[in-house]
């Protein structure tokens, strides 16, 4: 188990340095809102099964009883006309064919890696395409993008695209239970994060991905099995419902908290996991924009924040959008949320706690947007290892966090970036750099899912403790003075690609020398009060001046 520093971490909620007006609003916004156009015409002719695809004798007969029989037919979606005995062939040229398990962030990402490589990539995607989407519905509509992140983007050509639609956010702005607005920078030197929209940096990168003649992504085309060690899949085509079967040099899982392919590594010994809900659940609600008398739309808070309502055992977070409206997260006990069944309850309870935010999202809108669904609950992932011969996990497959450190998408994308130089490092010797991955980055994502889980039990047990507010203020006035040298946790973990682990080990550092700063100094103040008593009224005046 990982040593969590104390105490924490967030500087959120630490008032005391900030100004307490809020500057006049100056949109950095980097574009201007545009109606979504429809990506899905781009595609053309449906793409074809790769040629990793087996293909068993008995095509043409009927679905069986027999799960071998069922699960022995090409993918419908396959080359109709591909010739018997298109068996599984490995490449002699060191070109590897890939499959990818889950067409999310981390999975589109993944695959534009390993086609830039020239591998033969092959995406699977339990959910329709959402490009030819309506409404997606899901998880988190924006997520806030930083360096990590960041990093993976640029390795793939994409950082300029996704940044020219995403807002940026220089501080969180912290809104009292009176209404006072506090803005919290993140940084002297104009660093940011990015707020973005989910769907917009999943289109972006499954466009990006199927550019690449190399790369097929297919959609409702569901992992129900498979042979890791070997690496042989069954899958589901959900539109046809048959199942068929593939086989490939490796298997990438990146399907999400709740993974198949870390499913099948389970069935394996020695391979340790642990998963824990927290008693915090999430909902979205929308706050519109605010339509001037010209008819165009203002963002109804002030644009490049992370907006936060903390309150005791239960937050608000706000994230701008780029057609000027926020995505509003509700963090709180599933308990809490319960006696909420109703919308006189509901406005009794926002009118007590948010009352600026229920102003601007308006009564009506709130009480639509809350009970269309209900409040979703929130997982924390940890196993090891994430390899086995032939296969490997990433991002929430492998460590699925909870989002009190706007971590998780970065990490994910940042195991990408990882596993990408381990193979230039390594020379694209597989066998070595599966292993070396989890014996590299296993240890540093579990390192970020206990302190974004530290990070939620601090948030309600330590935000109104003195020594916790004493401890945030000195980190402020410390990094203001020497800011090379004393870089408060949230910085090395949002504006560096520092390991997590050294991040972690920084702050523990951090922790030992104020507490021999404090120990010293009131060891240097109880002697110089002795002293006094003695007349030594000079010795008080030095200790006085010191810190
Ligand atoms: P996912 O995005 O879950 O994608 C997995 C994909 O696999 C899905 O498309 C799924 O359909 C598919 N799939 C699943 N099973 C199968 C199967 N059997 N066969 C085929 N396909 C399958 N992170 C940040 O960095 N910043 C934030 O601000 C932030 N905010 C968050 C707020 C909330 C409320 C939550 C819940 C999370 C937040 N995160 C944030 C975390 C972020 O959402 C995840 O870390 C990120 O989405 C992980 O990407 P992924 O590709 O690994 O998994
Ligand atoms: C939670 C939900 C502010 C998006 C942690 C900060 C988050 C995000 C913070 C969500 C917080 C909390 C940090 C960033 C970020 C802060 C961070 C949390 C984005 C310590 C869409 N967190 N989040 N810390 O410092 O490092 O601003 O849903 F409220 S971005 Cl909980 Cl930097």
């Amino acid at each position: 188990m990982l040593q969590v520093p104390s105490p924490g971490t967030p500087l959120i909620f630490s008032f005391s340095l900030a100004r307490t007006t809020a500057p006049p609003a100056q949109p950095l916004l980097r574009d201007r809102p545009q109606k979504s156009s429809c990506r899905c015409c781009s595609g053309g002719a449906a793409p074809l099964a790769s040629a990793a695809v087996r293909r068993d004798a008995d095509e043409g007969q009927s679905q069986g009883e027999d799960v071998l029989h069922s699960v022995s037919k090409m993918p419908p979606s396959g080359p109709l006309n591909s010739k018997d005995g298109l068996d599984y062939q490995p490449h002699s040229n060191g070109k590897l064919k890939v499959v990818i398990v889950g067409g999310g962030l981390v999975g589109s990402c993944n695959a534009i890696h390993f086609a830039k490589r020239g591998d033969d990539v092959t995406v699977y995607e339990a959910r329709p395409d959402p490009r030819k989407q309506m409404e997606v519905r899901g998880r988190s509509i924006n997520l806030a993008l930083s360096d990590r992140g960041l990093a993976a983007l640029r390795n793939v050509g994409l950082e300029d695209t996704i940044l020219k639609k995403s807002v940026p956010m220089e501080g969180r702005m912290i809104h009292s239970k009176m209404g006072v607005r506090t803005p919290l920078l993140y940084g002297t030197k104009g660093q940011c994060i990015y707020s973005v929209s989910r769907r917009f940096l999943n289109e972006a990168l499954l466009n990006a991905a199927e550019e690449s003649s190399n790369t097929k992504v297919f959609f409702r085309h569901k992992l129900l099995h498979g042979d890791l060690e070997e690496g042989k899949l069954t899958l589901l085509n959900m539109d046809q419902n048959q199942e068929f079967r593939v086989e490939t040099d490796l298997i990438i899982g990146c399907d999400g908290a709740y993974s198949a392919v870390r499913r099948q590594m389970m069935k394996r010994s020695r391979f340790n996991f642990s998963q824990t809900y927290i008693e915090h659940g999430y909902l979205e609600l929308c706050m519109p924009p605010v339509y001037k008398k010209d008819g165009t739309a203002e963002f109804a808070m002030e644009p490049n924040y992370l907006h936060i309502w903390p309150r005791d055992n239960f937050m608000l977070i706000a994230l701008p959008n780029q057609d000027r409206s926020w995505t509003v997260t509700l963090f709180m006990s599933f308990q809490m949320f319960q006696p909420l069944h109703n919308e006189k309850a509901l406005l009794a309870f926002f009118s007590e706690h948010f009352q600026d935010a229920l102003e601007l999202i308006g009564a009506e809108r709130l009480c639509k947007d809350f009970f269309r669904v209900p409040a979703q609950p929130l997982v924390s992932v940890k196993c090891n290892p994430y390899h086995t011969k032939c296969s490997i996990i990433m991002g929430d497959a492998a460590h699925a966090m909870v989002p009190f450190y706007g971590q998780g998408m970065n990490a994910g994308l940042e195991d990408c970036l990882i596993f990408h130089e381990l193979m230039r490092q390594h020379s694209s010797n597989l066998q070595l750099v599966l292993k070396e991955f989890s014996r590299v980055r296993q240890p540093d994502a579990e390192a970020i899912c206990e302190l974004a889980l530290y990070n939620y039990i601090e948030m309600r047990y330590l935000v109104n403790s003195k020594m916790f507010r004493i401890r945030k203020f000195m980190d402020r006035i410390l990094y203001s003075f020497v800011p090379s040298f004393w870089v408060p946790l949230y910085t090395m973990v949002t504006f560096t690609r520092t390991p997590y682990r050294e991040c972690i080990e920084n702050k523990q550092w951090q922790d030992r020398v104020l507490h021999r700063t404090v120990v010293t100094t009131l060891i240097t103040a109880s002697i110089s009060g002795i002293l006094s008593l003695f007349g030594f009224g000079w010795v008080r005046a030095a200790c006085d001046v010191l810190p």
